[in-house]
């Protein structure tokens, strides 16, 4: 990519350590204008510690230290809002741990040119996930449909989180309204975009499981998307998801 548009990748972390280094370095390797934001909950195995150093010795790392564990929304929440600030063209979602693979941010870059919101997919075409167990690959796939059914958000998956923002998407939600966390965060940002009449483009990924340190799913995040999509309903019929 030649032009002179600004990506910067957002990593929320929480307990990364063995992880966090490799993909910085991955990432910055897939393009000379890409940068990186870490937004670190205080993880307790250092992860924050190790991204000061890096940030430190290279311009293109930077990091946003937060007091305490506040779950995946309130982290992205806090970096989109760095990433406006600054001006950022194309600011995406990407989880630390390997399970979005680096080599599809040009894929991403190249998508974005004509959509205001690219998805990475894992179920465009049948299901690509490697080494989930069968009880949570079920459990993601029928969350999806589910969620399409309720919402009408026009997407096969609608819970990932590797996902490109062009700056003016995010612009134009309000962010301090949004208040979940997890799997329905995802839902509603992108249904918030669409709401707006805006682009949304899937592209097609394939999803590893994490290989180096521990998952923080839990069924409090799952229950929360259950209900969640219901009260997204309701708002998108009353108006007020504009
Ligand atoms: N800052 C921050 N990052 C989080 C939090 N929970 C999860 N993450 C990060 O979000 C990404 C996805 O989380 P992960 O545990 O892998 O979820 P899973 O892939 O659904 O099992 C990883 O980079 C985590 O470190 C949190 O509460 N705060
Ligand atoms: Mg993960």
């Amino acid at each position: 990519m030649t032009s002179s548009k600004k990506p910067l990748i957002i990593f929320p972390t929480y307990n990364e350590m063995e992880n966090i280094e490799r993909i910085i370095n991955a990432v910055l390797g897939q393009d000379a204008s890409i940068e990186v934001l870490v937004v670190d909950d205080n993880s307790p195995d250092g992860t924050g510690l190790i991204v000061d150093k890096l940030a430190a010795a290279n311009k293109r790392i930077h990091i946003l230290h937060r007091e305490k564990k506040e779950g995946l929304g309130r982290a992205y929440i806090a970096g989109f809002k760095w990433a406006i600030e600054r001006n950022y063209d194309f600011i995406f979602e990407m989880d630390a741990d390997f399970s979005h693979g680096p080599e599809y941010i040009p894929d991403f870059l190249k998508a974005i040119e004509e959509s205001d919101l690219v998805i990475g997919s894992r179920y465009i075409s049948g299901v690509n996930v490697i080494n989930w167990p069968m009880s949570r690959l079920l459990l993601s796939y029928f969350a999806n449909v589910y969620t399409r059914i309720i919402t009408g958000l026009p997407v096969r998956d609608a819970t990932g989180g590797f996902k490109c923002f062009r700056r003016q998407a995010l612009e134009a939600i309000p962010l301090d309204s949004i208040k979940s966390n997890g799997y329905i965060f995802q839902i509603e940002v992108s249904l918030r975009i669409w709401k707006k009449g805006m682009r949304l483009k899937e592209i097609p990924i394939v999803f590893v499981d994490r290989r180096l340190g521990a998952s923080k799913m839990s069924k409090k995040i799952v229950r929360e998307a259950i209900w969640k999509v219901w009260y997204l309903r309701l708002m998108s019929i009353l108006g007020r998801l504009k």
